[in-house]
């Protein structure tokens, strides 16, 4: 954890500041990058336009934010003195707590010098003639570097929906990703909730036992298993400390990169009686478990997902009083785990309360906001909140907000134009000496554990390079084509082909095309392959 051996940051005749490395994030990918090629003696800095880091634990402050992979699968592993020097209070830690744990581990690491902090950065250029890139920010700073890494994330571009009169509503607005940091007066309120996704579920379930009135605009509803969350007394996080070694080969070995290990038997080796007895086991379980340890018939045939489907189905018409609720809170279009379930605490009972309203949009779609409220197609809702749970411009809108521009002066918005093309979302064609981390064609399961494979591989590159005067890097076209029919042959053994999905595919405004969003085949499949392209001598990447 020492600084001892980095280089003095320097700055150049023309005022730029002169870097091996910049690190666009100080999230969960950016804190780690930025610690590796520190503690490898690379000049790195890391820029963040919130002013604080974290990441998605900085800007999703709203009300019911938490965690639904284990706390104490979640942190970083690398370091046993930073993982025993943390106590988790719940498995599934709310917001603050996990903000408070990436400040922790800034100041653990002694990062925080080498961070900027409130900084947008608004443009990195390619420059061929000294192979390296020009970053410059919001504050018009300007940075020379050989390396530009992205720990940008996948969803961390808030998406409003395409509605007219946004800014005519008079009252408080907040999107779950851009929650105001002083938080917002939601008591007694008129609370409008646009979005039934994790985030929506999450604010839904928080904020329904505080309001005044809610209404809650579902476009689609989602399969919702409960997180079953509990706290971590003191005992438990000792013996949790005990065992961090077991729990780390674990998120490891099982497909998600969570501590929740398969079921290897085939469902069809039971009787549907004793299928039903496992799934009341597993709706009993934590988390991710209903889609980890479930039968692996459940996410690869369409029979057995109807079955759990319908299992789960049962529950929500069992804890939703009003029938018509219920069947309107029910997927149609999907099975459970064709998209991402949110995990929620208490969601479904938020329904039973006389004061909180669930409108389907599909039947009475938004139509306007006005200034005091929300019109659909049938009436006029008036309200003195309305909080956007609309998401993210997925998988590319992040990197569509820096102007990157590579060889030849190619947009990286541009050349993705059919969806990104990547090897082992590491790298794209035409971007020399970009690389990035917790990027598109590679995330999946548990994220700081794909981060975790892509920033050891990282770690390592850079000494290659650096150990063999390598100064470039650059994946070949073939490459990039060969992952992206990986993924799609992956997700096409999937029933993941058959949904529409913002978050699975890549939804950009103007797209031409669809290419995967995510990496389908799992953590363990993912860092087993960047092994073997290291291995291989960075196979599918130029290197001189
Ligand atoms: O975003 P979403 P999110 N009119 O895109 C609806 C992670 N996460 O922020 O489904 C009406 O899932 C949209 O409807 P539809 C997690 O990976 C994790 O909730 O497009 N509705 C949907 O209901 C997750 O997958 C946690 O038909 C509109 C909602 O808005 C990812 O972040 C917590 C609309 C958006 O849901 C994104 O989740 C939170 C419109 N015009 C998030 N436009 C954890 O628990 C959009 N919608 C760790």
């Amino acid at each position: 954890m020492t600084q001892a051996d980095t280089q003095v940051t320097a700055t150049n005749a023309g005022g730029e500041t002169v870097l091996d490395a910049f690190i666009v994030g100080c999230g969960v990918s950016g804190i780690e990058a930025l610690h590796r090629l520190r503690s490898a003696g690379f000049d790195a800095i890391a820029v963040d336009a919130a002013d604080g880091v974290g990441g998605t634990w900085h800007w999703n402050r709203y009300p019911g934010a938490r965690l639904d992979s284990e706390s104490y699968s979640y942190g970083y592993f690398f370091s046993e003195e930073l993982r025993n020097g943390w106590d988790w209070s719940e498995h599934f830690c709310g917001q603050p707590e996990n903000e408070r744990y990436f400040n922790y581990v800034v100041d653990a690491l002694d990062l925080r010098p080498f961070m900027k902090l409130g900084t947008a950065v608004t443009s990195a250029h390619w420059d061929p003639d000294g192979g390296t890139w020009l970053v410059t920010t919001a504050d018009g700073d300007r940075y020379r570097t050989r390396f530009l890494i992205t720990g940008i994330g996948i969803l961390s571009d808030p998406k409003y929906p395409n509605i007219p009169g946004r800014e005519r509503f008079s009252g408080a607005v907040a999107h779950t990703a851009r929650w105001p940091k002083g938080g917002l007066d939601l008591k007694d309120k008129r609370v409008a909730v646009i979005g039934t996704g994790s985030s929506g579920v999450q604010t839904i379930a928080a904020i329904g036992p505080i309001v005044g009135s809610l209404t809650v605009f579902q476009r689609s509803p989602n399969w919702c298993p409960p997180l079953n969350n509990e706290p971590i007394t003191p005992l438990e996080m000792a013996e949790i400390k005990g065992q961090y070694e077991a729990i780390w080969t674990k998120t490891r070995t099982t497909r998600g990169g969570f501590i929740h290990g398969p079921i290897t038997a085939s469902a069809l080796s039971f009787s549907p009686e004793e299928r039903r007895h496992w799934y009341e086991t597993l709706y009993g379980r934590r988390g991710f478990a209903r889609l980890y340890t479930n039968f692996i018939e459940v996410i690869r045939t369409k029979e057995l997902n109807a079955e759990f489907s319908e299992f789960l189905a049962e529950k929500i018409r069992a804890r939703v009083e009003d029938p018509e609720v219920a069947k309107k809170l029910i997927p149609v279009d999907h099975g459970f785990g064709q998209r991402r379930p949110p995990y929620e605490t208490g969601y479904y009972e938020v329904y039973n309360q006389p004061n909180v309203e669930l409108v389907d949009t599909t039947e009475t779609p938004l139509a306007e906001i006005t200034e005091n409220g929300i019109r659909t197609t049938e009436r006029e809702f008036e309200f003195d909140v309305i909080i956007y749970a609309t998401g993210f411009n997925s998988v590319t809108g992040a990197f569509e907000r820096i102007d990157i521009r590579g060889r030849d002066g190619a947009s990286l918005g541009d050349s993705w134009r059919q969806g990104p093309n990547t090897v082992a979302g590491l790298g794209t064609y035409g971007f020399p000496n970009l690389l990035m981390l917790g990027g598109p064609q590679a995330m999946g399961g548990n994220i700081p554990r794909c981060i975790e494979h892509q920033a050891l591989f990282l770690d390592s590159l850079m000494r290659h390079m650096r150990d063999n005067g390598l100064s470039r890097i650059e994946p070949t076209q073939a490459a990039c084509d060969e992952w992206t029919a990986h993924v799609a042959e992956v997700v096409s053994m999937t029933l993941y082909a058959e949904t529409k999905s913002g978050w699975f595919w890549n939804a950009v405004e103007g797209a031409t095309g669809h290419s995967f969003g995510i990496y389908p085949a799992g953590v363990v499949e993912y860092g087993r392959r960047l092994r073997e392209i290291e291995a291989n001598g960075y196979q599918g990447f130029v290197l001189s």
